[in-house]
């Protein structure tokens, strides 16, 4: 089945609402979900709740309900944010779902008669946060009074328990297991955290405990009801279980589905996904999946979001305030999957105000308010375009092969930051070639800028649609195109042909700035104009972000005698445009691969047109100009402390 694509989300503690770190992942794996619908796949989207397990039992305990009652109560909040996202998930799973429960005992059953699970006694500790039995081995140096050992990977104390356990034959896969991430480099995404896993491995594999008799609330473990299914063997089984494993008369929805193409998970869980859930689909002979995505954290102040460090940030309360779409695009964009990334209203605002009010709205917006204005809603075919526009067009070709192969990479905030070079692209041929001014000398120059520019949308529109599916839909409404996933657009924009007619519609504004924007900016300029002390305190010395980056591109600005147009790569953080005032000191090629210090979060502002995202700092004295670089080479982004 090459035309299909299985994605899964993980599945979520059913203790308490949905945040922004569940959010997160769901919401990539909607983009990835309706990337491929645009590129003609036929998708499976997989969501849940993982439903099982002490942690529930005891949080519903502490509720004081019974523990279905309590993950019930949980359901219509998971539900209505993910609807209210635009999440379009094909199935959510619960794993209290009745073809789960017997699909899982089926799964339990087989292997006990393969001889994979045996019964034996397990004595150690356990994080019930984690739902993981910790090893003295793994556990984080530091004890309790009790000489517990503490969680590696939350590192919270654990409890010890002691019981008659089955478990799984986890050690005798550990060199199928290595043998299969070399056959595969390709499996885990970012490749990097692949070491961390195959060290886990090759330090030896114990047998995993996979039962528990102390917790009553699990699926029953067939044959003998004194034990209940360990959480994590049941849950990571409902990739499976949902596409119909174990059950009789959907047989081929497994064929059809399984291996899922892609699974994504926060890099918290990639040791279950990474390790045990292979092992389990070898024991039972199926096909692993073809790839895992391991992002990073979303942190509030440098600590995880988290349930349990009641840090976290309600998806619903930034809907209100900013829409879906605002919110889908700035936690695409800002948080790189390979890093953990800080998670900031003021940077939220301010991509919102920039991005997408500024450089993406206004555009739509000044392209149709001057074809209204100049009786052009009606805009006809070109059949032959000059030369600023032929570049244009060649540009938008380029953009659609740079996107594609970011998404393949799931590097989507690469592929978003590359995307909006060119919607940087299209402004600096709207501003340059003056459509106000032509339109009275020139009507058909006119109606071919008009005509560029929305062809420059329409490719943009389609290309953002996963990230933000109701805006985008929007946006080509105003060009007059009706969004229609059947019409297999991405084959007809690599055709690259423009020859279409436009019939534009006005509409309010795509995108709207922010109102705390502009408080806070207020906020700010009375701040400055208090400060009139010649000493600065370390508080305002740390507001000043000074990061490393390399100029990648650097581009004459038409008309500008001082200006230069800098690309530069801070990492993590993306590309960003620098407008800088250095043309007289240095030719292009003399600054092209150079690492320099920029200031990093100045407010963006515009000249000639275009943004500017940062400084770049120099030094300069009566007979040299200098640029302020790292003496060697330094990791792009890497802050100056
Ligand atoms: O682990 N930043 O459920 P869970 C980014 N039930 N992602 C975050 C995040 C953050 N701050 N916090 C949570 C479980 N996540 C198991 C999964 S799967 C068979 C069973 C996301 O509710 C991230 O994907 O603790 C993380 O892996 C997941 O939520 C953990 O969700």
């Amino acid at each position: 089945m090459k035309n299909k694509f299985y994605v899964t989300t993980p599945i979520y503690y059913g203790t308490a609402k949905p945040h922004l770190g569940s959010l997160y992942s769901t919401l990539l794996a909607d983009v990835v979900a309706r990337w491929n619908k645009l590129n003609g796949k036929d998708v499976f989207f997989l969501t849940g709740i993982d439903e099982h397990g002490q942690k529930i039992e005891q949080a519903a305990a502490k509720a004081g309900m019974d523990p279905k009652e309590f993950v019930d109560s949980f359901i219509k909040e998971y539900k209505d944010t993910w609807h209210k996202y635009h999440i379009d998930y094909t199935k959510f799973i619960r794993t209290t779902d009745p073809y789960h429960i017997q699909a899982v005992q089926k799964w339990i059953k087989d292997l006990i008669k393969k001889g994979d699970i045996y019964k034996s006694f397990y004595e150690g500790w356990y994080c019930t946060p984690c739902e993981t039995f910790v090893t003295k081995k793994d556990a984080s140096k530091k004890e309790d009074e009790s000489c517990q050992p503490f969680c590696p990977s939350c590192d919270r104390a654990t409890i010890a328990i002691a019981e008659e356990s089955y478990f799984f034959k986890l050690s005798a896969y550990q060199d199928k297991l290595l043998h299969f991430y070399k056959q595969h480099p390709e499996f885990i995404v970012p490749k990097e955290r692949t070491k961390e896993v195959v060290n886990f491995v090759k330090s030896g594999l114990r047998d995993l405990s996979i039962s528990r008799t102390t917790v009553k609330w699990g699926v029953p473990f067939p044959g003998d009801e004194k034990h209940v299914a360990y959480v994590w063997a049941d849950a990571l089984n409902n990739y499976i279980t949902a596409v119909g494993y174990a059950q009789k008369g959907r047989e081929n929805e497994l064929k059809k589905w399984w291996p899922a193409d892609l699974q994504v998970m926060g890099k918290d869980i990639i040791r279950f996904h990474a390790i045990y859930w292979p092992a389990f689909l070898m024991a039972s002979d199926l096909a692993l999946p073809k790839q895992l995505l391991v992002h990073g954290w979303i942190k509030i102040d440098q600590k995880k979001m988290s349930k349990s460090l009641g840090n976290v940030v309600d998806p619903l309360v930034l809907l209100q305030k900013y829409g879906a779409d605002p919110v889908r695009y700035y936690l695409v964009r800002q948080m790189a999957i390979t890093h953990d990334s800080d998670f900031s209203i003021k940077d939220l605002e301010r991509h919102i105000a920039s991005d997408l009010a500024n450089d993406l709205g206004n555009l739509v917006r000044r392209m149709v308010t001057l074809a209204y204005k100049n009786d052009l809603a009606i805009v006809p075919a070109i059949n032959s375009w000059s030369e600023k526009s032929r570049d244009l067009r060649d540009a938008s070709w380029n953009i659609i092969d740079d996107f594609q192969s970011y998404m393949e990479d799931c590097q989507f905030h690469m592929a978003l930051a590359r995307l909006w070079k060119f919607i940087n692209q299209v402004n600096s041929y709207f501003h340059e070639q003056e459509p106000w001014k032509i339109v009275k000398t020139d009507k058909q120059k006119f109606v071919e800028i008009i005509n560029a520019t929305a062809h420059s949308l329409r490719v943009i529109a389609y290309l953002l649609w996963p990230v933000m599916p109701k805006k985008m839909e929007d946006l080509l409404s105003r060009l007059g195109i009706t969004f229609d996933l059947h019409n297999n657009m991405l084959q007809d924009l690599e055709l690259g042909r423009w020859h279409h007619a436009f019939t534009l519609h006005k509409g309010e504004p795509l995108f709207v700035k922010p109102e705390l924007m502009k408080e806070s900016v207020e906020q700010d300029t009375v701040q400055e104009k208090e400060k009139k002390e010649d000493y600065i305190s370390i508080d305002d010395v740390v507001k000043v972000q000074l990061r490393v980056g390399t100029i990648e591109q650097c581009e004459e600005i038409p008309k500008s005698q001082k200006l230069y147009k800098l690309q530069v790569n801070f990492g993590k953080f993306g590309i960003k445009q620098v407008l800088s005032g250095i043309k007289n000191y240095f030719t292009p090629e003399q600054l092209v691969g150079r690492q320099a210090v920029f200031i990093f979060n100045l407010k963006p502002r515009k000249m000639m047109g275009l943004e500017s995202h940062g400084m770049i700092l120099t030094a300069k004295d009566e007979d040299n100009f200098s640029l302020i670089s790292p003496t060697t080479q330094i990791e792009n982004g890497i802050q100056l402390k």
